[in-house]
């Protein structure tokens, strides 16, 4: 089927070309599955390795595996450099003033689970609040709830609106003399809704409150800037930014992150250790116990050099395109319904058919080679928010094309055919 009018098909031209050379980076897109080829349009949860990613674990491996900090032999030497060569350039991607503020995680996950345990438990107590959205994965949810329910804290929630819009008005509502902490999703997993982040933040530090963003579904497709931001903590996972899993970054404020105790003891975050005295080491390696995912973290900068080398503006308005194009279509389809429809939309569309239960859906255009996420999204406040138990979500990145929409719209004609 095809849906391009005359305008889309200037843009889908131009777009198709541009896009042709980035996806023979990536060895995985031009697989087959079950007998068809691969439409990628599960991003959110994971998005796939160009050829650079892969090369470099594989070049690590064979050429200079040893551990870091700690080695003066040569090895040790050549990988301290690699992975501290991937801090500056993690540094540079998303502007942080110094690397000392940079600290790898395991994802975005392990960065607010830090944060929750070295500044939560040291700056939040009975009866001071946090405040986080309705549109929050669980990990910006969870760790919270365990604070509160072993300090006496309360975690407070705005609302949002039926487009999945944060409700600025009550936010502001909700801030209070006992805020200690705003914790915000930068781009919803479920909703693809953009927030707000600078106005957030602006109010927040009127009244001397923190900020952490959760960066997880943006990194990959906006530019993120967080000295233009000022939010005193970004977290984000390599995984959905071309990297590979077991890997993620917490940007946190000098000033913050020192004043944090350590998130776990062992080595590496220590300057000396006593049966009498122990003594910490400087940030960021305060908050690294352990020996890191040292392949992974290098790969990490590895793959900002690819999106840089793109571009993240070209990004972005790449997949806005994919965006506007995917959402005229299933808007066109009866029975179906959209779930997020704010004016400030990433590349991520999440819907339901009538009658058809969204696994379904997912089995259905799965024979179709078409790879799209069913259930929750680890997002179940935004599910009972629209009354629903699940919803079907395609999730973009910049190597999908206008052809990839046609196929999921396409298997979503069929899904309706066979159970509709
Ligand atoms: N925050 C947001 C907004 C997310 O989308 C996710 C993962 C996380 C945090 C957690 O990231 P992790 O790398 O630590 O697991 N979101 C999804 C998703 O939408 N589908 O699978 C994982």
């Amino acid at each position: 089927m095809n849906l391009a009018t005359e305008n889309w098909q200037s843009i889908r031209e131009t777009s198709t070309r541009r896009i042709a050379k980035w996806r023979q980076d990536f060895p995985i897109l031009s697989t087959e599955v079950n007998g068809k080829p691969l439409v990628y349009l599960d991003n959110g949860a994971t998005t796939q390795k160009p050829k650079t990613v892969i090369d470099a674990e594989r070049a690590y491996y064979e050429e200079y595996n040893a551990n870091v900090h700690r080695g003066v032999h040569t090895l040790s030497q050549r990988a301290t450099d690699a992975y501290e060569g991937a801090r500056e350039k993690v540094r540079k991607f998303i502007n942080a003033p110094s690397s000392d503020e940079i600290i790898f995680v395991r994802g975005t996950t392990e960065a607010i689970n830090l944060v929750a345990h070295a500044f939560g438990r040291s700056q939040i107590g009975r009866g001071d609040e946090i405040i986080v959205s309705t549109m929050e994965h669980h990990s910006n949810i969870v760790p919270w709830q365990m604070l509160c329910q072993e300090t006496g804290a309360i975690l407070r929630v705005v609302p949002i609106n039926d487009a999945g819009e944060f409700l600025f008005d009550e936010f502001e509502k909700l801030i209070g003399p006992r805020t200690k902490l705003v914790g915000i999703v930068h781009v919803s997993n479920a909703l693809g809704s953009v927030n707000p982040i600078k106005r957030i933040v602006d109010l927040a530090h009127s009244k001397n409150i923190p900020v952490l963003v959760d960066g997880a579904q943006a990194v990959a497709h906006l530019k993120v800037d967080v000295r233009a931001l000022d939010c005193d903590f970004y977290a984000f996972s390599g995984h959905k930014i071309f990297a590979p899993t077991g890997t993620g970054v917490l940007y946190g404020k000098r000033a913050i992150l020192e004043r944090m105790p350590p998130y776990q003891g062992g080595g590496d975050m220590i300057r000396s250790v006593s049966f009498s005295k122990t003594e910490y080491n400087v940030i960021p390696y305060k908050f690294e116990a352990g020996t890191p995912n040292i392949a992974g973290g290098i790969c990490l900068g590895v793959a900002l050099d690819y999106v840089t080398s793109i571009g993240m503006d070209e990004i972005a308005s790449h997949e806005h395109e994919l965006l506007e194009y995917a959402t005229n279509a299933i808007k066109k389809i009866p029975g179906v319904r959209l779930i997020g429809t704010a004016k400030e939309k990433g590349g991520i569309l999440s819907f339901i058919i009538d009658g058809i239960h969204p696994h379904d859906i997912g089995t259905i255009l799965d024979h179709q080679g078409v790879a799209i996420r069913a259930g929750h999204h680890c997002a179940m406040p935004v599910m009972e928010r629209f009354c629903v138990a699940a919803t079907a979500r395609a999730s973009f990145a910049f190597y999908n094309s206008f052809a990839d929409i046609d196929t999921l719209i396409d298997g979503i004609h069929k899904v309706k055919e066979i159970l509709g």
